[in-house]
C-alpha cells in the first residue's frame, strides 16, 4: 500500500453538540408560533384496502376551533405526489390502497382540537382483502415496475461444474426509521402568493417541486428551507414530502400559517419503512469453496404506491454479490404493490437486503458442507481486476486487506478455542461467532442525482456564511463543511456558519442521502473556496506588488516567498471589498466518470466503493433465549478519515441500528394489512442494555479515493451493513446448543422468541 503524507485537516467535534445538549438547537416544531397559525391533523384510513362508501364531515366542521377541512378538492393542481411514478394522490378520492392513507386534513385553533375532530368524521368503507406478501402479489402479477435482472457470465452453464449446489430462502423484515423527531413541517404564505414552507426533510427540492405541482404555481414560489433533522436515515428523502405539502395547501386555502407535526403513532402507521424482502437463492461452488455460480430471486414488498422502490430494488441487485466475486450471477428483482404504506428509502437502501440474502446463502452451504462460513467467505473475497454483476471493475479493493487485519488484530483461531472451551462447559450459555464482510458503493445510483452546489459569501467583516444542498441530519455533515472550508481557505474554524439548507439559495438539489451528502457537497465547498482563495491571493500580490505564484495564504495570514507579510485574513478581506472583487462564489459539482446502461445494466455506477469486517460474539441463555453480544469488532475502510469522532459516531450508531434490524425490531402488519408494531411498546428498538458490551472500531487508514471530499471515504449507510452478521452469530450459538436446527426459511430479525424456538425446535 502507498503511504500518504497525513494532510492538516483540523478535526473538530460535532458544531451542533453545544446546543444539543442544552437543548437549544431548533427542530420544525420549536419554530416561534406566528400570530394565526393553525394546526392541522391528518384524517388517515382505517383499512388497507377498499373503497370509501361515504364520509360525513359535518359534525366536525361545527366544531368549535374547527377552521377548515381540506379534501382533495381544495388541491388546485394536481392530487398527486408519487415521486418516481406519479401513483400516489396526496388526499385518497374514493379507493383506499394502505391503512393509514391520507384522507383529509383539519385544521384547527389548536392541535387538540384538530386532533379531537378527527373522531366527530364518519366515514364507511367497502372492504375488499389486502395483500400483505409480496410473493402473492409477484404471483397475481402486481408489480411496480417490470423485473429486472443482473447477469454475470452464464449461471446455467455453470451449474455443471459446480461440486455443490445448495438452495434456500431467506427473508429479512421491515424496519421503523424512529427517527427522533416526527415527520413535520410549518408552512406559511408570504405576499403575491409565495409561500414558505420549514420542514424536516432529506430532500428540500422534491419537496418544493411537488408542492409547485399541488399547489399549481412555479417553483420559484415556494421556497422550502430546512435547519436540521432530529434523524432521518431514509424515512425522510422521500416521504417528507406529504406533510410539507399539506401544511403548503392548508395556508394557500387559508391564508395563514399552518404546522402538521405527526404524532409518533401517526407517524409509525401512515409512514413507509425499510422495504421487507423474500427472497429464494441457488449457490453453487467447486471443491475449493469457491463460489462459481449465483442465482437469486428477489421479492420487494413495496407497498401500495412505488415511492423509491424502484430504485431500492436496484440497489438490492448492485449488492446481491456483497464483497465476493462470483464469475457467473443471474439476480432478479421484482418490486411487489401490496397493501401496507408505501416503503422508502432506509440506510443501506435495499443494499442490506440483498446481502443478507448471499450471506444466508453461504451459511446454508458451509453447514452442508460441514466447513465455517467464514472459509466460505474468505476463499471468495473481492480483490482487484474483479468485475461486479454490474460491469464495473474492482479496484482500491480493501475486502481481503480488512478481512487479514481483522483477523490478525483479533487473533480468530484464539476467539474460537475461547468460544469452544465455553461452549464445551456451560450447559445453559452457548456462545456463537460470525464474520461479515461488507462492500458498499457509493453515489446515487441513477447518475443525474450525482452533483451538489455550493454558495459561500465572505462578509466584509472575514467571517463567513456557506449555504449548500447538505442537509444536517445529525450525521455531521454540517461539521465537515466548515472543515473544508476552513482547510480551503486557511481560515479559522469559528469564521465559519454553515446556513439553513434553502431552496432559493442552493436550487435543484439532489436529497441527503446515498452516503453522498459530504462528498457532494465537500465537493463544491472546496471548489467554490478555491476560487475565492485564488481571487484573494491575486488582491494581495497586486498590493504587494508580488507576483501572484509567489503569494501564499498559510493560517489567515498573507505571505511572499514564505516570508509573512502584514496582511491578515481580516485585511485582506478589506483589499478586495474596496477594490470592487467579488467576495461571493457559487460552485457546482457533479462526479465525473459514472455512468450506467439501464438497457444492458452495465456500467460503471459508483465513484468508489467502501470495504470493511466485523467479528460477532454472541451469548445466548438457553433457557431464555435471550442474548448479549460480548464483543464487535471492526477493521474499516475510512479513507483518510477527515473527522474521526463523527466518523466513529456514524460507526457505532449504524452497526447498533443494523443489529436491532437483524434481532430485536419485529415490524408486523396482520393478514389485513394492519400495523400491529405501531408503538414504542410492541415495537423494541435497541437500547443502552442491548448495545454490545464492546465495540472495537480500527481505522483502516487506506488511501481513499479522489472522489471522497478530503479522500475520507463515505461513512452513513456502510455500517449498517456489518448488522447482519449478528444474524449469524445467533445462529452459531443456537446451533451449538442444538446441532439440528436449521431454519427452513433463514428470517430475520432473530427475536429472543425466535431463538428459543431454535433452541428446542
Ligand atoms: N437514494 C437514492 C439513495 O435516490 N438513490 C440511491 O442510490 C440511494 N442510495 C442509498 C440511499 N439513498
Ligand atoms: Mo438514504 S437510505 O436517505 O441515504
Amino acid at each position: 500500500m502507498k503511504k500518504r503524507k497525513a494532510t492538516h485537516i483540523p478535526t473538530m467535534k460535532n458544531i451542533d453538540s453545544h446546543s444539543h445538549v442544552r437543548g437549544e438547537s431548533i427542530y420544525v416544531d420549536d419554530i416561534p408560533e406566528r400570530q394565526g397559525t393553525l394546526h392541522a391533523a391528518v384524517l388517515m384510513a382505517s383499512i388497507a384496502h377498499g373503497k370509501i362508501v361515504s364520509i360525513n364531515y359535518t359534525k366536525a366542521q361545527k366544531k368549535e376551533g374547527v377552521v377548515r377541512i381540506i379534501t382533495s378538492k381544495d388541491i388546485p393542481g394536481e392530487n398527486q405526489i408519487g415521486g418516481i411514478i406519479p401513483d400516489e394522490p396526496l388526499f385518497a378520492i374514493n379507493d383506499i390502497h394502505f391503512q393509514g392513507q391520507p384522507i383529509a386534513l383539519v385544521l384547527a385553533t389548536t392541535e387538540s382540537i384538530a386532533r379531537e375532530a378527527l373522531h366527530d368524521i364518519n366515514i364507511s368503507y367497502k372492504e375488499r382483502p389486502a395483500i400483505v406478501d409480496p410473493i402473492e402479489a409477484f404471483k397475481k402479477g402486481h408489480l411496480h415496475i417490470p423485473s429486472r435482472t443482473f447477469k454475470l457470465g452464464n449461471t446455467t452453464n455453470a451449474w455443471k461444474k459446480c461440486t455443490h449446489i445448495i438452495e434456500g430462502k431467506a427473508d429479512t423484515d421491515g424496519q421503523e426509521h424512529l427517527y427522533l423527531e416526527t415527520q413535520g413541517a410549518y408552512a406559511y404564505p408570504v405576499e403575491n402568493g409565495h409561500i414558505t414552507i420549514t420542514s424536516s426533510t432529506q430532500g428540500p427540492t422534491a419537496l418544493q417541486r411537488t408542492a409547485a405541482k399541488v399547489l399549481d404555481i412555479p417553483m420559484h414560489k415556494i421556497e422550502v428551507d430546512v435547519r436540521r433533522l432530529g434523524g432521518g436515515f431514509g424515512g425522510k428523502e422521500d416521504q417528507a414530502t406529504a406533510w410539507g405539502v399539506m401544511a403548503a395547501l392548508g395556508a394557500t386555502v387559508c391564508k395563514c400559517p399552518v404546522k402538521l407535526i405527526l404524532h409518533r403513532m401517526d407517524d409509525m402507521k401512515m409512514t413507509g419503512k425499510r422495504n421487507p424482502y423474500r427472497s429464494t437463492y441457488k449457490i453453487g461452488l467447486d471443491k475449493q469453496l469457491n463460489i462459481l455460480a449465483y442465482e437469486a430471486d428477489f421479492y420487494q414488498n413495496a407497498g401500495a404506491a412505488a415511492d423509491l422502490s424502484p430504485a431500492i430494488l436496484e440497489r438490492t441487485l448492485f449488492h446481491c454479490n456483497n464483497a465476493y466475486y462470483i464469475p457467473h450471477v443471474t439476480a432478479r428483482a421484482h418490486s411487489c404493490i401490496t397493501n401496507i404504506p408505501p416503503n422508502t428509502a432506509f440506510r443501506g437502501f435495499g443494499g442490506p437486503q440483498g446481502m443478507f440474502v448471499i450471506e444466508a446463502a453461504i451459511a446454508k452451504a458451509a453447514r452442508q458442507l460441514g466447513v465455517k462460513s467464514r472459509d466460505i467467505q474468505k476463499q471468495n473475497l473481492l480483490e482487484n481486476g474483479h468485475v461486479f454483476p454490474y460491469g464495473q471493475k474492482v479496484e482500491e479493493c480493501q475486502a481481503k486487506p480488512t478481512w487479514s487485519a481483522l483477523e490478525k488484530k483479533q487473533s480468530l483461531k484464539k476467539i474460537q478455542n475461547n468460544i469452544d472451551q465455553y461452549n464445551a462447559t456451560e450447559k445453559h450459555y452457548k456462545k456463537g461467532l460470525a464474520l461479515m464482510p461488507i462492500c458498499f458503493g457509493i453515489s446515487f445510483t441513477n447518475t443525474p442525482m450525482n452533483h451538489a452546489r455550493a454558495l459561500v459569501h465572505i462578509y466584509q467583516d472575514g467571517s463567513i456564511g456557506i449555504s449548500t444542498a447538505a442537509v444536517e441530519m445529525g450525521q455531521g455533515v454540517n461539521t465537515k463543511m466548515v472543515q473544508v472550508a476552513a482547510k480551503t481557505l486557511s481560515v479559522d474554524a469559528a469564521r465559519i456558519k454553515i446556513e439553513s439548507t434553502n431552496t432559493t439559495r442552493v436550487a435543484n438539489t439532489s436529497p441527503s442521502a446515498a452516503s453522498s451528502t459530504a462528498d457532494l457537497n465537500g465537493k463544491a465547498v472546496e471548489m467554490a473556496c478555491q476560487a475565492l482563495r485564488t481571487r484573494l491571493l491575486n488582491v494581495a500580490a497586486k498590493s504587494l506588488a508580488a507576483k501572484p505564484a509567489t503569494v501564499t495564504l498559510q493560517e489567515e495570514v498573507v505571505y511572499t516567498n514564505n516570508k509573512k507579510t502584514k496582511i491578515h485574513w481580516e485585511d485582506l478581506v478589506q483589499l478586495a471589498f474596496l477594490a470592487r472583487v467579488s467576495l461571493t462564489e457559487n460552485a457546482h459539482y457533479a462526479t465525473p466518470k459514472i455512468h450506467f446502461d439501464k438497457s444492458k445494466e452495465k456500467g460503471h455506477p459508483f465513484a468508489y466503493h467502501v470495504y470493511g469486517t466485523a467479528a460477532f460474539v454472541v451469548t445466548v441463555d438457553c433457557i431464555r433465549g435471550t442474548y448479549e453480544f460480548d464483543a464487535v469488532d471492526v477493521v474499516h475502510d475510512f479513507g483518510t478519515s477527515m473527522n474521526r469522532i463523527i466518523d466513529l459516531g456514524q460507526m457505532e450508531g449504524g452497526l447498533v441500528q443494523g443489529i436491532g434490524w437483524m434481532t430485536m425490531e419485529e415490524l408486523l402488519y396482520n393478514k389485513d394489512g394492519r400495523l400491529l408494531s405501531n408503538a414504542l411498546s410492541t415495537y423494541k428498538i435497541p437500547d443502552i442494555y442491548s448495545v454490545p458490551k464492546e465495540i472495537n472500531v480500527t481505522f483502516l487508514n487506506t488511501d481513499g479515493n479522489d472522489m471522497a471530499i478530503f479522500r475520507s471515504k463515505a461513512v452513513g449507510e456502510p455500517p449498517l451493513l456489518y448488522g447482519i452478521g449478528a444474524y449469524f452469530a445467533l445462529l452459531d450459538a443456537i446451533q451449538q446448543f442444538n446441532p439440528a436446527f436449521e431454519p427452513e426459511i433463514y428470517h430475520a430479525p432473530l427475536t429472543p422468541e425466535k431463538v428459543l424456538m431454535g433452541l428446542y425446535g
